[in-house]
Order: C-alpha cells, then structure tokens, then sequence
C-alpha cells in the first residue's frame, strides 16, 4: 500500500487496490476479465471498475471527456478527470476496501500523469496535485502496467471502433504517453509491474497472476 514518495494512507479494510496502465488497445480490459474469474474462484469478492465512468456522475463526464466532437481545454480535461477520480473513490473505491475486495480499476492516477502531463505537456506538479486531491492520498497496491507499442495498441482499438478524441490524438501524442508509463515504471518501481502485452491473451493473464500473487 505504500508507495515511493507517498504516505500510505488507513482506509480501514484489507481489502487489495489494482490498477491497470497502458496505452490504447494494450489489452487492460481482456485481461481484467480473465482475472475476475480467477480470483472469484477462491470466494473473495472482486469489484471490477474504471476510471473515467465508474459512477453515474463519472460517466457523465466520461461521455463529455470522449466524445471527438468536444473541444475540451487541457486544463478543464485534467479537471474533469480529477473529478471523475475523487467521485470514482469515494462512492466506489473506498467502501470496497473497507469491505475487504479487490478492486480491479482499468485505468487511475497514471494515466492522469502519462496522458496529461507526459501527452498534452500539461505541467507535471499540477497534475499530480490534482491526484492528490481526487485521491486523498490513497495508492494502489499494485500496478500492471501492459506495454505494447503505440502502432499495434491503435490498430486493435480502432479494429473495434471508430476513435475517439484521445485516440485520434496522433501517433507522437501517444508514444509520449508511454514514454510517461517507461517513467513511472521506474519512479513507483515497488508497485508497478510491467507486462508484455504482445504476448497471447493466456501468457498475459499468467504474467499477471504471477505479478499479484505476493497480495494474496
Ligand atoms: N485518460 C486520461 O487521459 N487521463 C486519465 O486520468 C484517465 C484516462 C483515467 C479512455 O480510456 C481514455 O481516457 C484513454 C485515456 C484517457 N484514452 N483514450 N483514447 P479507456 O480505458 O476507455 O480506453 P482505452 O484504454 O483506450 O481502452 P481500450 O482501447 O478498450 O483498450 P484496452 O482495454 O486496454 O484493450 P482491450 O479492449 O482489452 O483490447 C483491445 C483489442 O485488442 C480487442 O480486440 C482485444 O480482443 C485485443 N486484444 C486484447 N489482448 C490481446 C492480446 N494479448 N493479443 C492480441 N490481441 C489482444
């Protein structure tokens, strides 16, 4: 629960915090639902949530962030993600921990910094203060990072839809955010794990299992 640079923060439950990182198409959402059924299967509870729009009012705001006909300042972007986040905690996160789940979040803090800070160039201290006040200081457990290069992760999103506002953001928007995931990784190295995401979907969920199994 603690975190290079963070002070762990009580949330009075032992239940287990994973995040999943990575740039478009990486897999994050494949690989979560493989994992839900394994860790179900030992009777544990498992809350399978997203940020952004893992709440009503998230997604809300998740379809104003998306949508490729909105125009969105990066500054009110950021807001609005940090929004989404500090509802996303509190109705969601929180009361789950504090029953003793595992929640699985496709996406959280790390991609406020890869995307808005290391994509749109945003200033870095101000996005990680806007993490800081959506999360009271809350941190993940554990990060598994799916890294895969920037051209296959758009092929297999687009493949599926049409793109939206941030995936149409270019192909050098989107290698400065995994540039931001490489920097990361090695800044929270205790929490983040990085998987290939070009391996099979099966080799990824192995990867994975191995990765959390000192949580359990
Ligand atoms: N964003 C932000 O800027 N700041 C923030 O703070 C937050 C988010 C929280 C919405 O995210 C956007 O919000 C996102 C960042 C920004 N940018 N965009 N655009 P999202 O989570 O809704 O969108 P996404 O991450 O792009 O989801 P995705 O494209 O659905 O990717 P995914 O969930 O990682 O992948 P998938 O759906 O599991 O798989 C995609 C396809 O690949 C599908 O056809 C699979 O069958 C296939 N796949 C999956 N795994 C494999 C393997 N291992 N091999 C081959 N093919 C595979």
């Amino acid at each position: 629960m603690t975190d290079s640079g963070s002070t762990p923060v009580p949330r009075g439950g032992h239940g287990r915090f994973v995040t999943f990182e990575g740039g478009e198409g990486a897999g994050k959402t494949t690989l979560i639902r493989a994992l839900v059924t394994e860790l179900g299967q030992s009777g544990r509870e498992v809350v399978v949530t997203r940020e952004p729009g893992g709440t009503l009012l998230g997604g809300e705001i998740r379809r104003l962030l998306l949508s490729p006909d909105q125009h969105v300042e990066a500054v009110a972007e950021l807001l609005l993600y940090g929004a989404d986040r500090a509802q996303h905690l509190g109705e969601v996160v929180r009361p789950a921990l504090a029953r003793g789940a595992w929640v699985l979040c496709d996406r959280h803090v790390d991609s406020l910094v890869a995307y808005q800070a290391f994509g749109r160039g945003l200033d870095r201290v101000m996005v990680e203060q806007v993490n800081g006040w959506a999360t009271g200081g809350l941190v993940p457990d554990r990060t598994l990072w799916l890294d895969v290069p920037v051209a296959e992760g758009l092929r297999r999103a687009g493949r599926e839809r049409g793109p939206d506002r941030l995936e149409g953001a270019g192909l050098a928007f989107h290698e400065r955010v995994r540039e931001g995931f490489v920097v990361l990784a090695g800044e929270h190295a205790s929490r983040f794990r990085r998987l290939d995401g070009t391996r099979a979907p099966g080799d990824v969920l192995a990867d994975a299992k191995m990765a959390l199994a000192d949580l359990e």
